[in-house]
């Protein structure tokens, strides 16, 4: 059966999550409190939309419709700035010796991701020629852990959801890949992405030879 393979974004290719974490924490301390590092934890994988909904919470502030939809854009125009000189070097390591083999193999990829950033960040670093479909946060109604992303990922590779394999960093998304019934790798801590499939500290932990199995399956 033909195998397609679905990279997550941020925490999986690159580590964005430093960025959203600096726009984020300006915008809490412009509204007067702090967001820490910890806290930061929560907004992975998570939509812009949801992140701003926590952050009011973790800083019990109210918001009228005008002052929510005004500081969506303020976070996303600082963390803009802050993704504005992204390149190569910001490519987490041997991410591109797993996406060079799958390619020599033919392989179809895909992103699945929850960011509307997606595209231009895969631009900057240079990696946007590895991707046979993109679906991002621009595309989807419904966020992670619901499955639609990775469904529509598999769709647009023309692979069916079981020969799916998905690498992901947040707990939200291993729920998502496992709800589209598709093979998860966690990329992160295995206590905290307990529910995947397969899992793995990042990329170096993982060999061409586990890649060739996933393929061969
Ligand atoms: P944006 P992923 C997610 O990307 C991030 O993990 C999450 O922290 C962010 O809020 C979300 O994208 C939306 O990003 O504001 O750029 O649309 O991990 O699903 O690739
Ligand atoms: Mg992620």
């Amino acid at each position: 059966m033909k195998k397609g393979f679905i990279f997550d974004l941020d925490g999986v290719i690159v580590d964005t999550a430093k960025y959203h974490y600096l726009a984020w924490k300006k915008l809490a301390n412009e509204l007067g409190f702090e967001f820490t590092k910890e806290q930061n934890e929560l907004f992975k994988g998570v939509s812009r939309k949801r992140c701003l909904e926590i952050l009011l919470e973790i800083g019990k502030r109210e918001a009228t419709q005008k002052e929510f939809d005004t500081w969506m854009v303020e976070k996303n125009v600082d963390y803009l700035k802050y993704i504005e000189n992204m390149d190569a070097s910001e490519i987490l390591p041997d991410v591109t010796k797993v996406l060079s083999f799958l390619k020599e193999q033919n392989i179809p990829i895909a992103l699945g991701s929850a960011s509307k950033n997606a595209q231009p960040i895969l631009e900057k670093v240079g990696l946007l020629h590895y991707f046979d479909a993109i679906v991002d946060g621009n595309n989807v109604t419904k966020a992670k852990p619901d499955p639609e992303v990775f469904l529509l990922a598999a769709k647009q590779l023309g692979v069916n959801a079981a020969d799916c394999v998905v690498f992901e960093d947040a707990v939200a998304g291993v729920e998502a890949a496992n709800a589209a019934k598709m093979i998860s790798i966690g990329i992160g801590d295995q206590k905290i992405l307990s529910e995947a499939v397969h899992n793995f500290n990042d990329f170096t932990e993982i060999s061409t030879d586990f890649i060739q199995e996933l393929i061969d399956k």
